[in-house]
């Protein structure tokens, strides 16, 4: 059993790193989310060769340490390659069950979903949590299409037993519809990278995340 999944139990806020944003850089971004109270970070890395990716990739396992799940998206080989607790895929990465049988039964699989039809599915195929996208419109993803609305959540969260991560175009103003409408937890890149003290953006979106579910 890995003793990390258990974290999943506690997740708010959760960081997808993107370096093309960051103003700090991934490390520093991961580090000080880290320190603010992140549970969850997700290495996600589109531009860099596979081997710079190892080893980026190792250094921020290092910085997860046992207090945060460390999750790559899309590339098993890269997961495997650091022994990362698990990946986040797509629709269109490599297929749930085929990564799950590489990756075995302990690892942390996400897969992202946007109705409830994949999201049923994805449930069905063991995924441990879905990332539901994109809540708003975001230019962080250019193919992510349009916004479903936080309304769009609370059909999913009552359709499944996984935890629901809410992902796209999330920022301080909207977070709080975002738990109202159902999210277990939720993602801000741009939110959160692009500032100057992302450490206190994340602390930020964890106060504001505990204080809309207090409302629920
Ligand atoms: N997947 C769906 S939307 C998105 C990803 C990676 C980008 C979210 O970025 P932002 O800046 O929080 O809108
Ligand atoms: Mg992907």
């Amino acid at each position: 059993m890995n003793d990390k999944r258990s974290l999943l139990d506690e997740i708010n806020f959760y960081l997808v790193t993107d370096s093309g944003l960051s103003r700090k850089g991934t490390l520093s971004d991961v580090e000080k989310a880290v320190a603010a109270g992140c549970r969850i970070i997700q290495y996600r890395e589109k531009s860099i060769s596979t081997k710079a990716m190892i080893l980026e990739a190792a250094r921020i396992k290092e910085i997860c340490g046992n207090k945060a799940i460390f999750l790559v998206n899309d590339r098993v080989d890269v997961a495997l390659a650091v022994d990362a607790d698990g990946v986040h895929i797509g629709q269109d990465d490599m297929p749930i069950d085929i990564a799950r049988e590489i990756l075995g039964p302990d690892k942390i699989i996400g897969l992202t979903v946007h109705n409830v039809e994949e999201a049923l599915e994805a449930e069905r195929m063991d995924a441990d949590y879905v990332g539901l996208s994109p809540i708003f419109n975001t230019s962080t993803k250019m193919d992510a299409g349009n916004g479903i609305g936080p309304e769009s959540i609370r059909p999913v969260k009552d359709a499944i037993k996984i935890p629901v991560v809410a992902i796209g175009g999330i920022n301080k103003k909207n977070c709080e519809s975002v738990i109202l409408g159902g999210a277990d937890s939720l993602v801000a890149i741009s939110a959160v990278v692009c500032g100057d003290d992302v450490e206190k953006e994340t602390r930020d979106f964890i106060d504001l995340i505990n204080r809309s579910k207090s409302l629920r």
